[in-house]
């Protein structure tokens, strides 16, 4: 048996009942294979043994008090996954589905991811099975302000620096910074994502968005195609979604459809942007309000149903698994060229392998997504250096690491005859600087 089926393996054993963490790994494990086994080195130093095992992994227990005065109690997490290239970095996500496969799957991402973005980041992921929906914004800031009494002592901006996610914005990203800031007296870098106002960075909001059609776009211009004219389905309207819709319109894409996790609406003249960010930004309502006060748009029930809409271009955002095999088939019957994924892991594992078979360009999250950590980069980078960039030279680095990273997964994908295969670009792109890293630093 090779080393990296060893380990994978192995690893799926020791960490039974964690079905999206098996996932990750596989697809990564599988990948890499062919080089790790080239380079006999890494099997000598176990670096895919330390890869796989997180450096540290922190669970906890948030109590809160409700607005009845109940308490009540959720889970916290933080994976401490690897930080041979830098602090660990990664999200914090609040839904009621978190656990510790998901938390997992995300932070050995997101090693990958940040390597990609050149710059020295480690990888790590966090969260709570806390459902912010329905909660106030007292119950909000209590939450936060309870998992950060726990979790202050192990993160700082030199050594892990979490930020936003599904359900975590710019108001939970506040309330967690003050609570940091109030128990250490520290106004360093902690945290990302912060308000423009107290240390955040111009772009950060924007920036997993804008940097998904920043690459979406280079890799259509790389083939002689470009976004313009083009029709555009994307998942989600949270974050990433929002602004990679205002991003693709800009560019001269019609965005048809959008979605939450009840459903989808569909727009034949293009979603109004401003309609959308008034439901979700301001009010945080339900898209199906969308339908209600646009009169050329029709609302269905049931948000995986919103792969049957014809579209050039797919922009998964919402969340893991959200595009399966028979949604896959769907889209490339209807003639999809190219699926980008703007969510972490939102194409299943037979999805993506039938994008890439049928020739459909296909840009993994790992990839496609790492804008939004890009910018957090840029964002400790602006605290380091007391200062503050305007909005068009913050953009302009993001675009131009987006573009980068298209070139260096496009190219790693051709020189090992992979030609067009950019999960196997990205995996090797990735694996080799914090392989790299781990090798010089000795076994620790
Ligand atoms: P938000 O919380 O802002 O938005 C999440 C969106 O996805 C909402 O529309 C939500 O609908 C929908 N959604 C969430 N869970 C589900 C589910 N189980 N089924 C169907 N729909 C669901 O999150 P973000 O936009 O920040 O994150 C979206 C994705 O992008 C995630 O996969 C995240 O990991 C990834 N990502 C985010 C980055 C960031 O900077 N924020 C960076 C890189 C990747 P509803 O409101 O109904 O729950
Ligand atoms: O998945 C991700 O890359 C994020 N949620 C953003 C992480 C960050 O540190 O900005």
């Amino acid at each position: 048996m090779s080393y990296t089926n060893k380990v994978l393996q192995e690893t799926m054993e020791k960490n039974p009942h964690q079905p999206e963490f098996h996932q990750a790994l596989s697809e990564i494990l599988s990948t890499i294979q062919p080089f790790v086994d080239a380079n006999p080195q890494y099997e000598r130093a176990g670096i895919l043994e330390r890869l796989v095992e997180p450096e540290r992994q922190i669970m906890f227990r948030v109590p809160w008090v409700d607005d009845s005065g109940s308490v009540r109690v959720n889970r916290g997490f933080r994976v401490q996954y690897n930080s041979a290239i830098g602090p660990f970095k990664g999200g914090l996500r609040f839904h009621p589905s978190v656990n510790l496969s998901i938390i997992k799957f995300l932070g050995f991402e997101q090693i990958f991811k940040n390597s990609l973005t050149g710059l020295p980041m480690g990888g790590g992921k966090g969260g709570s099975d806390f459902d912010p929906k329905g909660k106030s914004d007292n119950e909000i800031m209590r939450f936060c302000q309870s998992f950060i009494t726990e979790l202050y002592r192990h993160i700082g901006g030199d050594t892990d620096v979490p930020a936003g996610d599904i359900g975590v914005g710019g108001r939970e990203i506040g309330y967690m910074f003050g609570q940091y800031k109030r128990l250490t007296g520290l106004h360093t870098a902690a945290v990302t994502g912060r308000g423009i106002c107290y240390g955040g960075s111009l772009v950060r909001k924007e920036a997993t968005g804008y940097g998904l059609i920043y690459i979406t776009e280079e890799c259509l211009n790389s083939r002689n195609s470009t976004l313009k004219g083009k029709t555009a389905v994307i998942s989600g309207s949270g974050n990433v979604s929002i602004y990679a819709a205002e991003k693709a319109a800009s560019l001269g894409a019609k965005v048809v459809a959008m979605s939450d996790s009840g459903g989808y609406v569909y727009d034949k003249n293009g979603i109004n942007l401003d309609v959308i960010k008034q439901i979700k930004e301001v009010e945080r309502a339900r898209i199906s309000e969308y339908a209600k006060r646009v009169k050329t748009a029709a609302y269905k029930s049931g948000s995986t149903l919103i792969w049957d809409v014809k579209c050039d271009v797919a922009l998964p955002c919402a969340t893991q698994n959200e595009l399966d095999g028979a949604a896959a088939k769907k889209l490339i019957a209807n003639g999809v060229k190219l699926v980008a994924e703007g969510a972490n892991m939102p194409a299943s594992d037979e999805a993506a392998k039938l994008f890439i078979e049928q020739g459909v360009l296909f840009l993994p999250g790992k990839a496609a997504n790492a804008g939004g950590v890009a910018v957090s980069g840029l964002e400790m980078a602006q605290s380091g250096q007391r200062c503050f960039w305007s909005f068009e030279q913050a953009d302009k680095m993001l675009k131009e690491i987006m573009v980068n990273i298209f070139k260096t997964i496009d190219k790693r994908a051709q020189e090992n005859c992979a030609k067009d295969n950019f999960v196997f670009g990205a995996n090797i792109a990735g694996f080799i600087k914090v392989a790299e890293a781990m090798l010089l630093q000795g076994a620790v």
